[in-house]
């Protein structure tokens, strides 16, 4: 087992993942920038390096400076946490020729999966439902992407394999209109992933984004942990999660589930994953896989009891999974919504000391969050602060709390998206639940006109 790890990253997760290193009698370096000196998580780790100044680019993403960091305290492994390093494959094969262990898959499998030909490429080879497209990235030459076109039928999307996470996509409605929207998606994703390479499929009108959990251990044993509907979210950021998805059956889980399973067995998968489906008409189409623990994990650890990031920094050390598939049970319904320090209204981040402060709390209720009062948010990274999540025996109960949660969570000093939670937790169509993703989008236009 690791006698030390670094937790390379920020906010909340670096406070999750510290809580899961004391709980397996794990040491903790927390590596931090200049704007970070003075968050909970920096004293509350048994050791701290300063990296960089505030600028992402010059501090939780300075590989050097971290993987210094490791040598300087004598750390076994790192931990990326989520965004930041944590899908990058050079920082992993950095990290590893370092002689530290990245907590997560080996650097070909985020590699391999960071390019989204080669992922779906692997993911039809082993039997995971795709969306229907082209076998591949598109060629160069126009009568062929006009054939694929007609092919794969209209309405298409045209996504840069070098994107994923909404970035690099455009929709096509006419034939008249493709060649022009391959040409600036693959100008766009040269400019942005330094890769022109674009792939077409077809273009799913009203889907859902449900994503499955899954953990594999380099023993060829895996398991997934049911799936999450991640369809409210605005512009590419999700800002409520909840586990189970609405109106999914037991037998869709197991089938979708076990097909996740025996594909991270083939690819031989390591760590915790996700992968993301679009679900539209009963059918799962799978777009991306995560590599990574994710932001809304903890929705899946409160129906199933599991503790994902134990879990991870386990198999990562090594260890065989403690569970097998029949192990899980799958109980209640739990949901998350994403607290951010930003305007409710236009959206705009809203950096600055809180002044004072009150935590939710009670039954069926958990928050992760770095937030204490006195805190000064810095302006130079994401706008999370806080997780809020509720669970109970059905989803009416977790909606139930989590509106009484809502009404607790007291933040003062900077602005938050809390009234817009509470607006929307009280919206008869989300409460009806099995909203699309375009769902969110369409109700803020509508409340902006009202
Ligand atoms: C799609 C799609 C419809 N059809 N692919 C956006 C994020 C990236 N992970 C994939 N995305 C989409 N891919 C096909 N073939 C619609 C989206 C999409 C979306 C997906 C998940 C969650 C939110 C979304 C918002 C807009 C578009």
């Amino acid at each position: 087992m690791f006698n030390k790890i670094l937790v390379a990253n920020r906010g909340e997760i670096a406070l999750r993942v510290l809580r899961a290193c004391r709980l397996l009698g794990i040491r903790s370096v927390m590596v931090h920038s200049e704007a970070d000196s003075d968050a909970i998580y920096v004293k509350l780790a048994h050791e701290s390096v300063c990296i960089g100044p505030a600028p992402s680019s010059k501090s939780y993403l300075n590989i050097p400076g971290i993987i210094a960091a490791a040598e300087v305290t004598n750390s076994d492994a790192i931990h990326p946490g989520y965004g930041f390093l944590s899908e990058n494959s050079d920082f992993c094969d950095q990290v590893e020729k370092s002689g530290f262990t990245f907590i997560g898959p080996d650097a070909d499998t985020i590699r391999l999966m960071g390019d989204k030909v080669s992922a779906k490429k692997t993911m039809l080879e082993v039997g995971v439902p795709c969306v229907p497209g082209s076998d591949g990235a598109l060629p160069d030459y126009p009568d062929e992407v006009i054939r694929i076109g007609r092919e794969v039928g209209y309405p298409v999307i045209i996504k840069a394999s070098g994107g994923g996470g909404g970035r690099g996509m455009r929709v096509v409605t006419k034939e008249e209109d493709l060649l022009q929207s391959v040409e600036m998606t693959k100008t766009e994703a040269m400019m942005a992933f330094g890769n022109p390479e674009v792939y077409m499929e077809r273009y799913l009108e009203n889907p859902r984004h449900v994503e499955i959990q899954v953990i594999a251990d380099q023993y060829g044993n895996a398991i997934h942990l049911g799936e999450r509907d991640c369809s409210m979210q605005r512009r590419h950021q999700k800002i409520i999660e909840e586990a189970p998805a609405p109106g999914i059956t037991k037998e869709q889980r197991d089938k979708i589930g076990a097909t996740c399973v025996e594909a991270c067995q083939k690819i031989g998968y390591r760590g915790v994953g996700t992968f993301e489906f679009l679900y539209e008409n009963g059918e799962f189409f799978f777009i991306e896989m995560n590599t990574r623990v994710q932001v809304e994990h903890p929705v899946t650890e409160l129906i199933t009891g599991i503790d994902i990031v134990k879990e991870q920094i386990l198999i990562a050390a090594g260890e065989k999974l403690s569970y097998q598939q029949d192990d899980i049970i799958f109980r209640g319904h739990a949901i998350e919504c994403r607290i951010n320090a930003e305007d409710p209204y236009n959206f705009r981040p809203s950096p600055g000391v809180i002044e004072s402060y009150n935590v939710p709390g009670g039954p069926g209720v958990r928050v992760d969050t770095h937030l204490y009062q006195g805190y000064r948010i810095p302006s130079h990274y994401d706008s999370l602060i806080a997780k809020l999540c509720s669970t109970g025996d059905d989803r009416d109960i977790a909606i139930a709390r989590m509106n009484v949660a809502l009404s607790e969570f007291m933040i003062e000093g900077i602005s938050t998206n809390i009234p817009l939670h509470r607006e929307l937790l009280s919206n008869s169509k989300f409460v009806e639940g099995q909203q699309s993703i375009h769902y969110l989008e369409k109700w803020l236009a509508e409340r902006r006109e009202s």
